[in-house]
């Protein structure tokens, strides 16, 4: 099967994961994407959870399933080629260190001053792109309710006032995020809803947040599709997050 072909027979939803890994072995990631089913809605916990050698989970669902607001070749590049360089270079960082290999993913994040300074930059760069991608492909993952419900709805309308306005604040982090970075709705140590943004693959882990829903605006999330329109991009995700994979994270 040819590249287009397959594009296009992945955007029908008739591709499998196995089909996927053994078209991409010409890339060195294809071995660290596992062929099991997830259930994307753990998709972050459970890489969190993941100790060297760390894998790339599949994506969970087909590549055109958040079309229009993500187009499926974006999808595509951004999880089989980006995400995966991440837990490659991950990998190739814990090699020279057998300590750190006991560690889970979660345990580095959140005690990076304690990674050896040879491995510390490749862990906070790797290992954070590692968790916020899988964090990106949870809360994109399709249907669920477009809008906060239930306990979320009443923390986001106590802590934003309503919910426009959490929305407003998470794409005014995204634009306000200079270069690459993420945007972020967190669950603060006392409780409290948080919108911020962090810079490269920095994760909001690292300072005892709670992560319940990460936006990726780095270029190669959107560039295919919206140029240098990162406002429309971030208008188009926001209307397409799952709100009840976002509610399980903030009952969790
Ligand atoms: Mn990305």
């Amino acid at each position: 099967m040819d590249r287009r072909k397959f594009l296009h027979t992945a955007a029908a939803g008739a591709v499998t994961t196995s089909a996927l890994s053994s078209l991409l072995s010409d890339t060195a990631h294809a071995s660290t994407v596992a062929s099991r089913t997830v259930d994307v809605s753990r998709a972050a916990d459970e890489v969190l959870a993941q100790t060297y050698p760390f894998s790339l989970p599949p994506l969970g669902y087909d590549n055109a399933a958040v079309e229009p607001a993500v187009d499926a070749a974006t999808m595509s590049i951004h999880h089989d080629k980006h995400h995966a360089a991440y837990v490659t270079n991950l990998n190739k960082a814990l090699e020279t260190q057998p300590a750190l290999q006991k560690k889970t993913l979660r345990e580095l994040l959140t005690s990076l001053s304690s990674v050896p300074d040879a491995a510390r930059n490749a862990v906070r760069n790797n290992g954070g792109g590692h968790a916020n991608h899988a964090m990106f492909w949870q809360v994109l993952a399709p249907g669920g309710a477009k809008e906060p419900s239930g306990a979320l709805l009443a923390a986001v309308n106590k802590d934003f006032g309503s919910v426009p306005a959490c929305i407003a604040a998470l794409k005014a982090a995204g634009i306000g995020q200079f270069g690459s970075g993420w945007s972020w709705l967190l669950r603060d140590g006392a409780g409290k809803l948080v919108v911020r943004s962090t810079p490269n693959q920095d994760t909001p882990l690292s300072e005892g947040a709670r992560v319940l829903l990460g936006i990726d605006v780095w270029e190669h999330a959107y560039y295919l599709k919206y140029q240098n329109r990162r406002p429309d991009y971030l208008d188009a995700v926001l209307g397409a997050i799952n709100w009840d994979v976002v509610s399980k994270a903030y009952t969790a």
